[in-house]
């Protein structure tokens, strides 16, 4: 007799003559009673009984009375689930135990078997399953994917009275091995400092927020791993490497999480060809360019054209900035007014950067280049005398004699723009002499200048 359930009428079986009244003995429990005129027991148990009970029904007719017994077997819902352990260490074997259910059920010896529903709770009812009274994990769970999941259990007495109860099952994290291990950089600019950094490592581990240290150790692949070293994460040089010398070389790097596991790589780190910068000067006193290379003449006034050349190269910036017609291409052009050392720092398409230098020196040779005709008739074309570099010189003094050697011109920094006038007349056509003086250091750069008229 279920609690909470409409019981099957029971309907007595009697002989005789008509029953008047029906009695039974002891009391029915709450919810259940027995109709006095037909002798019928029904009703819903209302109350929680265990075990059975046998009552007394007298049926009482005119005649006298008689008496029949009847036992009900009384059945309660269970109340409760147990689970022995509710949690498991990752990476299980399939279908291994979590932990053992059991009920509680107000019927001594009721037994129960268990099943997983639907209903609230039930999310993750797919991954497990039960055997017997054990929940299992269904297949291998993994902490770092999920580490709790909700199931909905439901146990079921020998009467099929049912209790449902949720659960929280914990998968537990267990320490795994390192999967990969990874450099930012594989690559480094020759002629580096001793203990330059190559790259920062880091580790691929399942396990989230784990820590990892480094070595460099022996075994297949570890043929140069005396030519760097680790500090921390960081993977250094440990000599200045040279491309020509050698320009690839095979480590083997161990990372260890923190619970001791490890895992091992071969690296080829590979050396790379510094870069170059040049320039190009000019011949002392002369316009005539000179090759390009990495230390370089110029006189005052006059430009080299620097350029620096490497493999893969993407970006430049060159300093100081003073002089340079950009800082941020592979060719400026320097006109520096004093010796500059330039250094460009180039970055390649690896982002690796290298610094490399041109020396422009400058020489205060006065190079200039006087014009010796000038045409002054208005065409814009020699129509003014043109000393070359001059204005490199402001503090010059230029003069001018005729054949007989009388002083017809002379003025102190002097713009390039005489126009062959003598007191506001032009000068007849002719041969001049000039002589060129520049502040007082006694230079004079003398020649004659040709006036034409067309
Ligand atoms: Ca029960
Ligand atoms: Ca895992
Ligand atoms: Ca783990
Ligand atoms: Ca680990």
């Amino acid at each position: 007799m279920p609690q909470g359930t409409a019981i099957t009428n029971m309907v007595p079986t009697v002989g005789g003559g008509a029953v008047i009244t029906y009695t039974i003995a002891p009391s029915l429990p709450s919810g259940i009673t027995i109709n006095a005129t037909t002798g019928i027991v029904s009703g819903t148990l209302t109350s929680t009984q265990t075990g059975s009970q046998t009552y007394s029904v007298t049926a009482t007719n005119t005649g006298g009375s008689a008496t029949a017994t009847i036992t009900l077997v009384f059945n309660s819902a269970p109340t409760d689930i147990a689970l022995s352990s509710s949690s498991i260490a990752e990476n299980n074997a399939a279908n291994a135990t979590i932990g053992t259910l059991s009920s509680t059920d107000p019927d001594t010896g009721d037994t129960h078997t268990y099943t997983l529903v639907s209903g609230a709770g039930s999310t993750d009812n797919a991954a497990f399953n039960i055997s017997g009274n054990n929940l299992r994990a269904t297949a291998a769970l993994d902490f770092e994917t999920k580490s709790s999941y909700s199931i909905r259990i439901r146990t079921t007495d020998a009467g099929g009275l049912t209790f449902d109860k949720v659960f929280t099952v914990s998968v537990t994290n267990v320490n795994e091995t390192p999967t990969n291990i990874t450099s930012s950089q594989t690559a480094i600019f020759e002629g580096n400092a001793t203990g330059a950094t190559v790259g920062n490592l880091s580790s691929t581990d399942p396990d989230a927020g784990d820590t990892h240290n480094y070595t460099l150790v022996s075994g297949a692949g570890s043929t140069d791993n005396a030519s760097f070293s680790i500090s921390g994460n960081q993977l250094k040089a440990a000599a200045v490497l040279n491309f020509k010398t050698k320009n690839s070389y095979s480590i083997r790097i161990r990372t260890t999480d923190a619970g001791g596991l490890s895992f091992e790589k071969v690296f080829s780190i590979t050396v790379l060809e510094s870069p170059f910068a040049t320039g190009t000067g000019n011949l002392p006193g002369s316009q005539q360019i000179t090759a390009a290379s990495n230390d370089v003449t110029i006189s005052k006034g006059y430009s080299s054209n620097l350029d620096v050349t490497g493999k893969d190269l993407v970006s430049y910036r060159w300093s100081p900035a003073i002089g340079l017609s950009a800082t941020n291409i592979a060719n400026p052009i320097a006109s520096p007014s004093e010796t500059t050392r330039y250094t460009v720092t180039v970055t390649n398409n690896l982002g690796l950067s290298t610094v490399v230098y041109v020396t422009v020196n400058v020489i205060e040779d006065y190079n200039l280049t006087p014009n010796n005709v000038i045409t002054p008739n208005g065409d814009g074309v020699n129509d003014t005398w043109v000393i070359g570099n001059l204005n490199t010189y402001p503090d010059n003094t230029v003069q001018l004699f005729d054949k007989a050697g009388r002083m017809l011109y002379q003025v102190k920094g002097y713009q390039n723009d005489w126009a062959g006038m003598l007191n506001g007349n032009l000068l007849q056509e002719g041969a001049y002499y000039y002589v060129i003086r520049i502040g007082n250091k006694g230079f004079i750069k003398k020649g004659f200048i040709n006036i034409i008229r067309e």
